[in-house]
């Protein structure tokens, strides 16, 4: 490994050392999810270049509400963000997508000591660092390319300044609940003494609602599902028909979240590096989760997190919230 690689680095390992560590990572988890029973890979591996690309056309879907709606509180709260952070701080974004919220939360805050934007995608992160730094060409912007689950420690760079972290977008439902624990645990320890969070989440509705939103009628949610079997045979030169598989979604009340399957539509096998695995008719790949939380669960996660609760906004709807977390002392 070169000297300069590790989370902290301006420049990364070569495209195609990057590339070659994705893939055996890719391979492993696929072959150990497919022999799993109930069989499952982690919903992580959906976005490849075109899963991403699909998973924006998602946010733009009519019944895909949480994006325009988390948009719009955020949009509203911005100030009174900028207000509780305090001047001259840190912004820590966990998981860096496409830079349009944070982009509300820089306009509120322009005396950022810092933005730092995490995210595993190096090719992700350079996008995002370019196209901020020329837009914000005061603001220093220190990428960390690293997996936002398992980072230990900020980059020296981030200095004293108060960190607020971001973490938008519903993300936070895609983790199971001690996952989700884990992620604000450790996103504490990384904000440290003083540090707050602004956290988006979707909220418990009418189960319909919840229901079309993960199965919108131009079918893009059940191309963006798909379309792992479809990176799966295109970079583990597996043999997945998916004319022959089927995206499945519901809404489990118990549990408080949509559950997203693969469903085999017939008996039939494939082949994945060189691995066979048979499918019986109606057996199903789990892909996802998607948690959906009330208040009482908000404020359970964020206690047993050592956070509490500052603010809370809703929209009028009350489909989504985004809530501000100050580290408890
Ligand atoms: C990224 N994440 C918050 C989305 C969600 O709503 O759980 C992923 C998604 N999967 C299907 N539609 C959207």
């Amino acid at each position: 490994m070169s000297k300069e690689a590790g989370p902290f680095a301006e420049t990364a390992p070569s495209a195609a050392e990057a590339e070659a560590g994705e893939r055996a990572a890719f391979r492993l988890a696929v072959l150990d999810g497919l022999r799993r029973s109930p069989r499952a890979i982690p919903a992580k591996f959906l976005y490849d270049a075109r899963g991403s690309a699909l998973f924006d056309a998602i946010c733009e879907l009519p019944e895909y509400y949480l994006t325009s709606i988390e948009t719009a509180i955020l949009t509203d709260c911005a100030p009174e963000i900028a207000r509780l952070a305090g001047p001259g701080c840190a912004l820590i974004e966990f998981g860096s997508g496409s830079s349009v919220k944070t982009r509300l939360l820089l306009d509120a805050m322009p005396d950022l000591a810092a933005y730092v934007p995490i995210d595993i995608s190096r090719q992700h992160l350079d996008v995002t660092a370019a196209r901020l730094r020329g837009d914000y060409p005061a603001l220093p912007v220190r990428p960390v390319c690293a997996d936002y689950m398992t980072l230990a420690a900020l980059p020296p760079g981030v200095g004293a300044a108060r960190r607020i972290g971001f973490f938008p977008g519903s993300t936070i439902g895609n983790l199971t609940p001690p996952e989700a624990t884990a992620f604000l645990r450790r996103a504490r320890a990384l904000l440290g003494e003083g540090g707050a969070l602004v956290l988006g989440a979707d909220l418990k509705k009418d189960p319909q609602r919840l229901h079309d939103a993960y199965n919108d009628s131009s079918g893009v949610t059940a191309e963006f599902s798909l379309n792992l079997l479809r990176r799966i045979n295109r970079e583990l030169g597996a043999t997945f028909n998916l004319a022959a598989f089927a995206h499945e979604a519901f809404y489990d009340p118990g549990h408080g979240r949509i559950e997203i399957y693969l469903r085999s539509l017939a008996a039939q096998s494939a082949t994945v590096a060189g691995h066979a695995f048979e499918f019986a008719e109606g057996e199903r790949v789990h892909t996802e989760y998607s948690y959906k939380y009330d208040d009482a669960d908000i404020d359970a996660l964020a206690s047993s997190a050592g956070f509490t609760i500052v603010r809370r906004w809703t929209d009028p709807g009350r489909l989504f919230a985004v809530i501000y977390l100050k580290a408890s002392s």
